[in-house]
């Protein structure tokens, strides 16, 4: 395998001991800060007794408050701001589905950190200044298209701002600028894939060869898939806006976990129930506290994201711990008859059944005082069977795969080609018609 050049040797191979040092003088720094200017924080820092001195060691960090999006909200539009909005330089929101989104701030110096990050993640996914760019993430309130593309400046790629949806004309784009490297979400990579077969376009004949993929979870499969329908190198990264946006963690090329940016980011993970720190290894709930952001500290925020970190060496060369690819949000998480079922599980199964497409979504429902889970998959056209029988075999067949992973019984259901709604950003997998009702 290739490894590509690190963009920032002195801090991405940082040996353990000389990094946490750094981390804790970031994060005291940060917590005076924070505590001066930030109410919220004050708040509950008093109500705990503590004040940021008490915090000597990188082991202290779990005597502090979390922060959590209800904190957020609370302090809607500007509360949680640690600078006069006259700092200020850009705002971005969250993609929240429901209630106020939150909002969050940057200065000049957070927006040079922040591409500095992005450029960091691109060039360890193999991205170079010789690449052209298209972005296909929507530009606006959204982190996703604004940080990749002043991370792709940075590095002096040429960068395409196409912006989310226009499928055709995507295509179009592609081939004529000769895009080298596509950064959208992976399902939107999907929608991609689906319509340049359709238009019976070679992808060979397509100057692509990187994706990076972000923005949702997506599996190991959906990897595979995208990685042959489109013939590209696909990497995983992620990011949250309350934290800066893509940037806190990508994947190198070993594609082996994504590496957090641990110089400007403290990874910790909790039991999302007791909420105490779990040990190197465990799965849980990714917390994370900034300790470079100058207009919007975020201190032990709940990400919800449940994921594991793994601290040893990678090949690569850099040191920085590597989150697994996240499980889905504990909040996604679907409790079907009293089992955790994370709808990427589903996805792993469906991915890997040959006629099925990487298009699905789940309904719940409840039919007196069970829940009923319905996985409805989308099969290619040549699947869709004329006869009863061979139909009853397959949907038999992918349901008994389905509960042997989950533990749970499910209903299968197909549907045409096409009929899943798609999306140009994040996908939508689950509905719950139960609070509905
Ligand atoms: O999605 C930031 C981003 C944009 C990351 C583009 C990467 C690429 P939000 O809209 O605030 O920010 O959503 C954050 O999306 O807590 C995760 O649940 C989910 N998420 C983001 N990236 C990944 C990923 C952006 N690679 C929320 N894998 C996060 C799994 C992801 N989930």
């Amino acid at each position: 395998m290739q490894i590509n050049p690190i963009w920032d040797t002195q801090h991405e191979c940082m040996q353990r001991e000389e990094l946490e040092q750094l981390q804790l003088e970031r994060l005291q720094a940060t917590l005076n800060r924070a505590y001066k200017n930030v109410t919220c924080y004050r708040t509950k820092f008093n109500e705990q007794g503590i004040v940021p001195e008490d915090v000597t060691s990188l082991e202290e960090l779990s005597k502090l408050p979390f922060t959590t999006k209800e904190d957020l909200r609370l302090n809607y539009p500007y509360g949680m701001f640690a600078v006069p909005l006259r700092e200020v330089v850009r705002i971005h929101s969250s993609s929240g589905t429901t209630g106020k989104p939150t909002v969050v701030g940057y200065t000049k110096n957070d927006l040079k950190i922040w591409s500095n990050l992005v450029a960091r993640m691109m060039v360890s996914a193999g991205v170079t200044h010789d690449d052209v760019i298209q972005i296909a993430f929507g530009y606006g309130m959204f982190t996703g298209a604004f940080g990749l593309h002043y991370g792709s400046e940075m590095i002096g790629a040429a960068v395409i701002p196409m912006s989310g949806g226009n499928t055709d004309k995507q295509i179009m784009i592609m081939q004529d600028y000769k895009s080298s490297a596509l950064v959208c979400t992976p399902s939107y990579a999907i929608t991609l894939a689906d319509r340049i077969e359709k238009q019976g376009i070679d992808p060979k004949t397509l100057a692509l060869k990187h994706g990076l993929f972000g923005g949702e979870p997506w599996s190991e499969s959906m990897r595979r898939e995208i990685e042959t329908r489109l013939q590209i190198s696909a990497t995983d990264n992620y990011g949250l806006s309350e934290i800066i946006g893509p940037g806190v963690a990508g994947e190198c090329l070993c594609k082996n976990g994504m590496h957090i940016a641990e110089d400007a980011f403290i990874a910790e993970i909790i039991d999302p129930e007791t909420c105490q720190v779990l040990p190197p290894g465990s799965v849980g709930e990714l917390v994370l506290t900034t300790i470079c952001k100058e207009a919007f500290p975020m201190i032990r925020y709940r990400t919800r994201d449940i994921t594991s970190l793994d601290y040893r060496a990678c090949s690569c060369g850099r040191t920085m711990a590597r989150m697994k690819k996240t499980m889905g949000r504990s909040d996604d998480m679907i409790i079907i008859k009293g089992v955790n079922v994370f709808p990427s599980q589903i996805e792993e199964v469906l991915v890997a059944i040959e006629g099925c497409e990487p298009h699905y979504q789940l309904v719940i429902d409840r039919k007196g005082a069970l829940d009923v889970l319905e996985v409805c998959i989308e099969v290619r056209e040549n699947i869709f069977f004329d006869e009863m029988k061979k139909q009853r075999a397959f949907l038999d067949m992918v349901g008994k795969r389905i509960d042997s992973v989950l533990g749970v019984g499910v209903t299968v259901k197909l549907v045409e080609p096409n009929s899943i709604p798609r999306h140009e950003g994040k996908a939508v997998r689950v509905i719950d018609r139960r609070e509905q009702r």
